[in-house]
């Protein structure tokens, strides 16, 4: 092959809580990350998403950046306490007449919209009854889900769930560094079974109103031992089971992995209900892959799990401390393949991208070579995955916009274009313009 496919779809990928602002306006309620943020303490440098790139009301500017960009698709996500501010009942006409007047723009300039359903921002009244620890949640996500499905039915080209509910496990309620700030430990595990449900139950309830393809996104690692020590292949494999096997075994194959049905012991009668793995399965029309860099693991008995992650010393890092491993997507892809074969649905890739210090220079350029070079590598990256007969069919940089980095603030630039928070300016990066480039040619 060594090229993508002609049909390949390319966009850009944000989410609403890290863009949109305008927490207070028409009607919003209250996520876990508007009380997350404005706990002190919480995040690095202090701020909050009350108003990130203003994406509310500057919409119609983004939607002029993609068209230029020369992107097809664009992955947004849809806050749910826009829709209904108590996260169930009462729906928010303004809300909903936001994401239509984003519909519309996009639509218009042949932008394909990909919607994420949940990307974090769960509305505060849902968590105040227990949020993702409380089965009852995943029933509320199917009603918002239907509710969408019934308001946009297929002005949305692609549906997809959720957005790495691993990460809302593992920093939202097992460590407590992400909303909402729980750090229940292994005890946390009812959020990763009850986040799947709702995934399932939605999926049930979209596909009684629109014809277009769902999805769910998941971010997925492969696993490295830090040696060749047997205690480190362990950790490893264990790793491997608990990042990726955890929500792709129930996802793609009706069970969860033996090692962690064990790991969960008696805790795992008390939420998981026979019926619902073969919810959790119900056939999907894409899984999306958020690829950034692989899991590095060493053993360590002090640790949970019996394992920590630790620092790749001969991979060069992105500015946000990350290493570089391209051919580790490739891995992935190949190990999923492999994995999970025809249960295996076509994949997009989701999420990729990285973070550097990006700055205006004296002319107002910003010469972003770095993530130029990232982007490189992983696209010839994916295009290997390609040439050995992985389904892939589209790949959407994060991010379009540099935006509110949740526990790390602004402190982290991911945009292909550079956002002044104080003045809310948007200005190109050079990588910007090299993807214009490459786009032009497809
Ligand atoms: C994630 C989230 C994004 C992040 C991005 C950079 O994958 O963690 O989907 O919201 O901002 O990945 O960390």
């Amino acid at each position: 092959m060594s090229d993508f496919p002609k049909h390949f779809v390319w966009g850009t990928a944000t989410a609403a809580y890290q863009i949109e602002g305008a927490v207070q306006q028409d009607g919003r309620g209250a996520s876990v990350w508007d009380l997350f943020t404005h706990t002190p303490g919480k995040i690095k440098d202090g701020s909050n998403g009350d108003r990130a790139c203003d994406h509310y009301y500057r919409f119609p500017e983004d939607i002029r950046l993609m068209k230029e960009l020369g992107v097809n698709a664009y992955r947004f996500s849809i806050a749910w306490p826009r829709i209904q501010p108590e996260g169930k009942g009462r729906v928010n006409p303004k809300g909903i007449a936001f994401y239509d007047r984003l519909l519309d723009g996009l639509l218009e300039q042949h932008i394909d919209p990909y919607a994420t359903l949940f990307h974090w921002d769960l509305p505060q009244a849902l968590e105040d009854q227990g949020g993702w620890m409380n089965r009852d949640t995943a029933y509320r996500f199917a009603e918002y889900a239907h509710l969408l499905a019934d308001a946009f039915q297929d002005r949305i080209k692609s549906w997809i769930t959720l957005n790495e509910p691993f990460v809302v496990l593992t920093l939202g309620y097992a460590l407590g560094q992400h909303a909402p700030g729980k750090a229940y430990g292994l005890q946390a595990m009812p959020v990763a079974h009850h986040q799947m449900l709702g995934h399932g139950l939605a999926v049930q309830a979209i596909r009684e109103i629109s014809q277009s393809p769902i999805g769910i996104t998941h971010s997925l690692a492969p696993a490295i031992p830090a040696t060749d020590r047997d205690e480190d292949i362990q950790a490893a494999t264990l790793m491997d089971e608990f990042h990726n096997g955890l929500f792709l075994d129930p996802l793609l194959r009706g069970q969860y992995p033996k090692s962690l049905v064990a790991l969960m012991g008696e805790q795992a009668e008390s939420f998981i209900r026979t019926e619902d793995l073969s919810v959790m399965s119900a056939p999907i029309d894409f899984l999306g892959v958020n690829y950034y860099a692989p899991d590095h693991v060493r053993a360590n008995s002090k640790a949970p799990l019996g394992l920590e992650m630790v620092p790749m010393p001969d991979r060069p890092k992105t500015g946000f401390g990350w290493p570089i491993v391209p051919e580790g997507l490739t891995q992935l892809l190949l190990d999923l393949k492999e994995r999970y074969a025809e249960k295996l649905p076509p994949i997009h890739i989701t999420e990729n991208g990285c973070s550097y210090p990006d700055l205006p220079d004296a002319a107002g350029k910003i010469d972003d070579s770095k993530r130029i070079e990232y982007l490189e590598l992983h696209l010839e990256a994916l295009l290997k995955a390609l040439d050995k007969g992985v389904d892939v069919r589209g790949y959407f940089c994060w991010s379009l916009l540099d935006n509110f980095e949740w526990a790390e603030g602004y402190t982290q630039r991911f945009g292909l274009v550079h956002v002044d928070f104080e003045t809310l300016k948007r200005t190109p990066k050079a990588s910007y313009h090299w993807l214009q480039q490459f786009l032009r040619g497809r």
